[in-house]
């Protein structure tokens, strides 16, 4: 057996783990993250596309924006397209000059691999039989690589092992509560070296269902539509999609759309998911260990950065200043933010997807509603406010107010 000590163990090499381990090593804190798949495996996998400013401003923190600050796109602007009507909602005008950056998750993801390749910090992939030990008292990580058996000595354990992972499930039951909240359907998604349909990300609400045109980059398109949770990939060829996206939009963006040969498809099932707390003693959970949101408010990865952002705080006050006010407040602080990002996601989803079992009363309810958003400025500002980001600070307009 090969005996390791570290400050932190992270378990989970996604852009949590990542983050984190870039965030500690600039906070001069001892590191090493362990993941069970390989690296390939990792840096290919396709899923987020929208970052919030804090996340960017984060990733700058760890000094890895080069390419985003080349290849990133950034936008001012969504459109909301209902009833053959598109609506921009104005997010820089709205939120006082905010804005989103359009950037590929597998790009962050390669980033921060590539930064942690260039500092020379210590990860360990195809990882088997990962288990964390004692996180009450002495925590301690055991797994196996190529035969050989591993036990990493730490003073605390980051489970950002996502929403299948094992830190989570390592919690006694009397010491977590856990929310769920799982959808009727799936997203349907499409990557596709064509160039996007239009400038801006276009979230379509139709009787035949959701769809949504994002991109990552002007000749890379992703799409996505909503499929019964029943379905397969296998009932989709490149045509069917292509045709029921058509089938979803306006006339306009019918003509434009160019179509192409997908380069990824798959399904993704649609779930909102809060733990608390998220600190259990020496282990403080991440991300998607922690947290799921359905994508429809792009506030996953958003959440994850968020997160990490508050751990690598917490323990550089604790390492470096010798406090422990910032772990001790991290569940709380994490929390205040994840439960207004489930609400927003779980609002977007509910607004803009259609419910087979929903009766016609609610379902003009919801038209109402979204009728309301979209033409009202309190209601484009609020949708705007959360797209953007909440701000970490209180705000200081309502503030005014009250004085
Ligand atoms: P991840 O990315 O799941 O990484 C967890 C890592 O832990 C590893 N692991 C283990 N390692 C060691 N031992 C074990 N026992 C382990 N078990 C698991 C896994 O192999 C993996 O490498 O979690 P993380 O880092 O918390 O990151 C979360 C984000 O990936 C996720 O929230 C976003 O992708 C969600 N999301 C979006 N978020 C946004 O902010 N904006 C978006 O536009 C957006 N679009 C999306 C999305 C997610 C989607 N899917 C596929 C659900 C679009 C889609 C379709
Ligand atoms: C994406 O580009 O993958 C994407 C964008 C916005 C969302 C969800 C996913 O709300």
């Amino acid at each position: 057996m090969e005996r390791l000590n570290t400050q932190v163990a992270i378990i989970g090499s996604g852009p949590a783990g990542l983050l984190l381990g870039q965030l500690l090593y600039k906070a001069g804190i001892d590191h090493i993250i362990i993941e069970q798949r390989c690296a390939e495996y990792v840096a290919a996998r396709i899923r987020a596309g929208i970052l919030e400013q804090v996340s960017v401003d984060l990733l700058k923190k760890a000094g890895v924006t080069e390419n985003l600050e080349k290849y990133g796109l950034t936008h001012d602007g969504i459109e909301i397209l209902t009833h053959q009507k598109k609506y921009r909602i104005n997010l820089n005008k709205l939120t006082d000059g905010k804005q989103v950056t359009v950037y590929g998750q597998t790009e962050i993801t390669k980033d921060l691999m590539h930064a942690r390749q260039t500092a020379k910090l210590q990860s360990f992939y195809d990882a088997q039989n990962v288990h964390i030990h004692n996180f009450d008292s002495n925590p301690y990580v055991t797994f196996e690589k190529n035969g050989q058996t591993y036990h990493i000595d730490c003073q605390f354990i980051a489970g950002c092992d996502g929403y299948h992972g094992i830190c989570r499930a390592s919690v006694p039951q009397d010491k977590i509560k856990t929310f769920e909240k799982v959808y009727p359907f799936g997203w349907l998604g499409v990557l596709a070296d064509v160039p996007p349909v239009a400038d801006e990300l276009i979230y379509v609400q139709s009787e035949r269902g959701f769809a949504l045109c994002s991109m990552r980059s002007n000749t890379r398109s992703r799409y996505y539509l909503q499929v019964p949770i029943t379905d397969s990939v296998e009932n989709w060829s490149d045509d069917a999609f292509w045709q029921e996206l058509k089938n979803r939009l306006d006339e306009n963006s019918r003509n434009k759309l160019i179509t192409g040969i997908s380069i990824e498809k798959s399904i993704a099932p649609l779930r909102s998911f809060i733990t608390e707390p998220m600190r259990f003693g020496k282990l403080f959970l991440a991300g998607d260990a922690a947290h799921i949101v359905p994508p429809t408010g792009a506030k996953g990865l958003n959440l994850a950065t968020a997160d990490v952002g508050f751990l690598a705080d917490a323990l550089d006050q604790y390492f470096n200043q010798h406090s422990s006010k910032g772990i001790n407040q991290y569940s709380e602080k994490c929390l205040a933010r994840v439960w207004k990002a489930e609400r927003f996601s779980w609002w977007m989803t509910h607004l803009l997807h259609r419910f087979d079992n929903e009766s016609e009363f609610d379902h003009r309810m919801k038209q109402a509603e979204l009728s309301y958003i979209l033409e009202s400025y309190a209601g484009q500002s609020s949708l705007a406010e959360n797209y953007v980001g909440l701000p970490f600070e209180a705000d200081k307009k309502l503030e005014a107010l009250n004085v």
